[in-house]
């Protein structure tokens, strides 16, 4: 049991779960031995004893930032938060940490209806579920531009990308011959590629050959062109990769490597001392590609360059302890960041070593600059524009401050001392990331801490617990903890965007790629859709019901169908007023959809049985919201 000065509650379960971490983490991995760890738990008490909550509430308010965001008032970022096993993406509003919005990218929405209506089921392949792990933002100049979101789906290898005018998902690709698609990160100075890393390594192609002989298994590093949002090319190498990160100027992609051994079981995976950072020279790959350097791989329609094996002039291998995890570029452009996670150091990569590295000037280990101690499994790390780095450390719970220049003097000079400062985290953190710190212009304001359990912070709510978002305080010199905030299952990674940069519309502005669709639908019909409302036979069997809606009322509030018939409903708002969402539901057959202001939706369902079915209108509209609604008449 852990008690600390100034906590009312004592916190019963930190050290069980502490324990637990050790031992998984112990197993293997001969470098993290259990006594080290009870030296590094004191050590950490300690710490926390000095910087942690009490001596937060104590310093609270003198020269820090508030994260009070009044009733009337606006955040100053909006976050997006990837939704994890949810498929989502979230905004949340930082530094309140209100969760504002959820948008549907790779899952099913009851809310909105995405994923069952037309457009959106046909874009997400009918598929119901994603994981959505990496959101990163469109560049240019080294920041954001406020145009796209992209995010990745490791559960089926995909990208998908929300444009941010509408903040709906416009475009998602499948990625060919990869499996677990994990780390992504588009170039930073413009919107060019956005570079993607497979992290589970699969027999090329995956048709039944070589399953047996994992040591033909290999891994794509796939580029897509973050405009038109198709597969430009492939890299086919031996380990699989993990993180992904570009440097600042279109040069350099980087990605992690936890598997360099190629195992394909646990201990296997863990038995290098030292894995890889894979840098990829994207100039010369391109240059590889256009001269037709490439293998055909599975259908072979994505040229595919072939750099298994030995450091060449497309790919080098830094060496990194031990099962590295993150890569994060500083916002100088200077350095890549790797998280050692089975190692308790960091490894600085300086990126301006890179080209004397291709070039067989210097050896790759050599643009290593530092590698400083940070804790016991260290994940990711953020920037605050200052010359520091925050990196989370998973096993000891905290995040570690610490000072790049420091670190790398301290690389010669033992009695350097990079750290900064550790500061306690609830618990288990993942990710973590600062305000702008994925860009030139990072501004050192807030940090979040992305904790993987929540445990004691929240009420309980059963088994199944939220995850833990909190919000640290990095303006001064000593970070300061002032906010928890519960996610629902889980986000993995944030970036945390000033306002200025993001402007979306408040009414569709009907640009999105889905009014294609229905303006084809509507010519084809002779329909205009924001006047007719009108139900069109399409031979046998097959119905379009053509609807407008004004507030509290559907134009039609009553269609005949047969019993059987396939059934469109093309629903088009009418209202023009900010907020005034409507909808369809029709009862009784599994149909639910959202229709915003000025926009049109469609929805495709079976009539059932002989009879009347009420459709109403689900989004609270109007004093009359619940009149709002018609009557579905099956015939026999
Ligand atoms: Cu560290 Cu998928 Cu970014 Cu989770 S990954 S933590
Ligand atoms: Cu329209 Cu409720």
């Amino acid at each position: 049991m852990a008690k600390r000065d100034g906590d009312e509650t004592e916190v019963p379960v930190v050290t069980g779960r502490r324990d637990f971490m050790k031992g998984s983490v112990a197993v293997g991995a001969g470098i993290v031995g259990v006594g080290a760890l009870a030296l590094r738990e004191e050590g950490r008490d300690a710490l926390s004893r000095v910087f942690g909550v009490s001596e937060a509430r104590a310093a609270s308010g003198e020269g820090h930032l508030s994260n009070e965001v009044p009733p009337g008032k606006l955040d100053d970022y909006y976050g997006f938060w990837s939704g994890g096993q949810s498929g989502e993406i979230r905004i949340l509003g930082v530094p309140s940490m209100r969760e504002i919005k959820r948008i549907a990218v790779v899952n099913r929405d009851s809310a909105t209806g995405w994923g069952r209506d037309d457009w959106s089921m046909k874009l997400i392949g009918g598929l119901s579920s994603g994981d959505t792990h990496h959101v990163h933002l469109s560049y240019t100049d080294g920041t954001y531009d406020g145009r796209y979101v992209y995010v990745n789906d490791k559960a089926n290898a995909r990208l998908a990308r929300v444009r941010c005018d509408i903040m709906e998902c416009d475009a998602i690709v499948d990625i060919p011959n990869s499996q677990g698609t994990h780390g992504i990160f588009p170039q930073r100075n413009k919107t060019g590629l956005v570079l993607c890393n497979a992290e589970f390594r699969t027999p090329q192609p995956n048709d039944g050959r070589d399953v047996d002989d994992p040591s033909k298994y290999g891994a794509m590093h796939t580029a897509i062109d973050g405009e038109t949002m198709q597969v430009k090319w492939q890299v086919l190498v031996e380990g699989n990769m993990d993180l992904c990160a570009t440097d600042y100027q279109g040069k350099y992609s980087f990605a992690t490597c936890y598997n360099s051994e190629g195992a394909v079981t646990l201990e296997g995976m863990m038995a290098a001392d030292r894995d890889w950072l894979y840098v990829f020279d994207i100039p010369a790959i391109e240059k590889a590609v256009k001269a037709g350097r490439t293998i055909k791989v599975g259908d072979g329609s994505v040229p595919v360059v072939d750099a298994r094996g030995e450091n060449g002039p497309y790919v080098q291998r830094i060496p990194i302890p031990k099962s590295p995890h993150g890569v994060n570029i500083d916002p100088t452009g200077k350095y890549a960041v790797c998280s050692g996670k089975l190692s308790p150091t960091v490894s600085v990569v300086d990126i301006r070593k890179l080209d004397d590295v291709f070039a067989g000037k210097i050896k790759p280990r050599d643009a290593v600059v530092a590698e400083p101690e940070v804790g016991l499994g260290p994940l990711h790390t953020a920037f605050d524009g200052r010359g520091n780095a925050y990196t989370s450390i998973f096993i000891d719970s905290v995040i570690t401050k610490w000072n790049i220049d420091k670190a790398i003097q301290a690389f010669d000079d033992p009695s350097v001392d990079p750290i900064v400062q550790k500061i306690d985290v609830n618990y288990q953190v993942g990710h973590t990331n600062a305000s702008m710190s994925e860009t030139r212009e990072a501004d050192g304001k807030w940090l979040i801490a992305l904790c993987k359990f929540s445990k004691d912070r929240f009420l309980n709510v059963g088994p199944l617990h939220d995850e833990n978002d909190q919000l640290i305080d990095i303006s001064g010199e000593k970070m300061r903890l002032v906010h928890d905030g519960p996610a629902y299952p889980e986000p993995h990674d944030c970036v945390v965007v000033r306002r200025d940069i993001i402007n979306p519309e408040k009414i569709d502005p009907r640009t999105g790629p889905r009014y294609a669709f229905y303006e084809k639908m509507a010519k084809e019909d002779g329909v205009k859709l924001f006047e007719d409302s009108k139900v069109v036979r399409k031979g046998k069997g097959k119905v379009r019901v053509y609807v407008t809606s004004v507030a509290p009322a559907y134009a039609l509030t009553e269609f005949r169908v047969k019993s059987g018939d396939e059934v469109q409903v093309i629903q088009t708002n009418l209202d023009g007023v900010e907020d005034l969402t409507h909808g369809f539901c029709m009862t009784n057959h599994d149909v639910n959809m959202v229709v915003n202001p000025r926009a049109t939706n469609s929805i495709t369902f079976t009539a059932g049985k002989p009879g009347v079915y009420w459709y109403y209108c689900p989004w609270f509209c109007h004093a009359l919201h619940l009149e709002m609604r018609g009557r579905m008449i099956v015939e026999a």
